[in-house]
């Protein structure tokens, strides 16, 4: 005889949860440059130069601006590292996440 395991042959009746998104959002602030905030949505967001552009000029003129969407643990990740790169060069460049109704 094999050792073999028996698998359920019947399906969990409860559907798996699809996980929570979180928003990271970029604030505006009066010291960090422009250009930089563009540099830092490139280089940790992904965006394009016109994508960048855009999200940085809402949030300079709303105060506030959704940047993406993720899983918690990266949205906070990206979050973080974002607002490391502003602190590295001395900007209070901020980038906070919030939870998805
Ligand atoms: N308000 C800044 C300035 O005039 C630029 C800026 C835009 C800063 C968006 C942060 O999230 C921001 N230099």
């Amino acid at each position: 005889m094999s050792d073999s395991v028996t698998l359920p042959k019947t399906r969990s009746r409860t559907k798996p949860e699809r996980p929570r998104l979180y928003k990271v959002i970029l604030l505006n602030d009066d010291f960090t440059p422009r250009e930089f905030v563009v540099t830092v949505l490139k280089s940790v967001f992904r965006m394009t130069e016109g994508e960048a552009l855009g999200v940085m000029l809402t949030a300079h003129q709303k105060g506030a601006c959704v940047v993406a969407v993720f899983t918690r643990e990266v949205a906070e990740e990206k979050a973080r590292s974002a607002t490391d790169f502003g602190a590295e060069q001395g900007y209070p460049l901020t980038f906070t996440t919030e939870r998805e109704e």
